[in-house]
């Protein structure tokens, strides 16, 4: 495949997207505008980042910050920054559904930081219809030294990929998938201020930054207007049951199974309630655990509670 960067403004963007999946654009942000994104991002991370939940923010098994999202709530630089009219019209003029902001995140990716392992978007967060778009912007020069870009175009007409699902860490696609779709797969240099811009359903993958400089990349996620996300219910309720079978020892748990009834003790429990306070910023006392004792209970109350804190603050 032919990896031209198109100015934001090209009219063939929107039939590159639909053939390819995904499409380079250059100089989505000037260089000035790089240079002071990195610096916030850093005061970000040294300010704000450590007085918001945890579940805003994943760490690698060596502790080094693997991403943040949600970071125009937080901030009110990156907030006007993803709300900019070039940006958001050119990604209205690449599909054809009505384009909103789902979220900013972050992949900082510091010296030595691994890769995010092979993905569809549309997987890891379902929407449906699935009108789902990432916007990935470099802040420094990106190539193969320093953690580098992967996607598969053409693949995207595939459908959604077997992913296999692992404790404490994203779900990844199939290996054995992968090695079928080997000769589909492009890396692209891509300079500081461009951008990939490709759909939920596109296979990528980065490597880790094996240089001894910081690689951040901002990722503007889009969504369609009228698309439904799961529930957030739905959600915490899969995450509680992965903490049931992971801190008890099980191979399956239930939305409804009792905890008590699976053989939870009051050590694993208290384990579990501990991981909810930190990714949630919710406390639940161990006698209230009894009376919202399966995982769909347990996260009704966290969900339940997280938003009256959330009103409160908002007020
Ligand atoms: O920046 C990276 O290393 C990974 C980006 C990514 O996985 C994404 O945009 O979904």
């Amino acid at each position: 495949m032919e990896t031209r960067f198109l100015s934001i403004h090209d009219p063939e963007i929107p039939r590159a997207l639909d053939r390819d999946g995904v499409v380079f654009l250059s100089d989505v942000l000037d260089p000035h505008t790089v240079e002071e994104a990195r610096d916030r991002l850093d005061k970000y991370e040294s300010d704000v980042l450590p007085t918001i939940p945890r579940s805003n923010y994943d760490l690698q098994d060596d502790g080094k910050l693997h991403q943040y999202r949600d970071v125009e709530r937080f901030d009110e630089w990156f907030h006007d920054l993803v709300h900019r009219p070039t940006i958001t019209d050119a990604v209205r003029r690449a599909v054809d559904w009505e384009p909103r902001l789902f979220y900013l995140e972050v992949f900082p990716k510091p010296p030595g930081a691994a890769g995010a392992d092979p993905h569809q978007d549309l997987y890891t967060a379902p929407v449906e219809p699935p009108q789902f778009l990432h916007l990935w912007i470099p802040l420094v020069d990106v190539g193969p030294h320093n953690g580098g870009i992967f996607f598969y175009p053409g693949t995207h007409r595939l459908g959604i990929a077997p992913h296999i699902e692992r404790a404490g860490k994203p779900p990844t696609v199939d290996p054995q998938v992968l090695e079928r779709l080997a000769s589909y797969r492009i890396q692209v240099a891509c300079p500081a201020g461009s951008a990939a811009l490709f759909g939920g359903d596109m296979i990528h993958y980065s490597e880790r930054n094996t240089s001894d400089r910081s690689r951040p990349a901002l990722v503007i996620g889009f969504r369609g207007v009228h698309t439904v996300i799961n529930d957030e219910v739905d959600i915490v309720t899969s995450l509680v049951a992965r903490l049931y079978r992971e801190e008890i020892g099980l191979t399956r748990c239930r939305p409804d199974d009792d905890f008590y009834q699976l053989g939870g003790e009051d050590a694993a429990r208290d384990r579990i309630l501990d991981r909810l306070a930190l990714d949630y910023g919710v406390t639940v006392a161990p006698e209230d655990h009894r009376e919202f004792a399966s995982p769909e209970a347990l996260a009704n109350l966290v969900v339940g509670r997280r938003d009256d804190r959330l009103r409160q603050t908002s007020r």
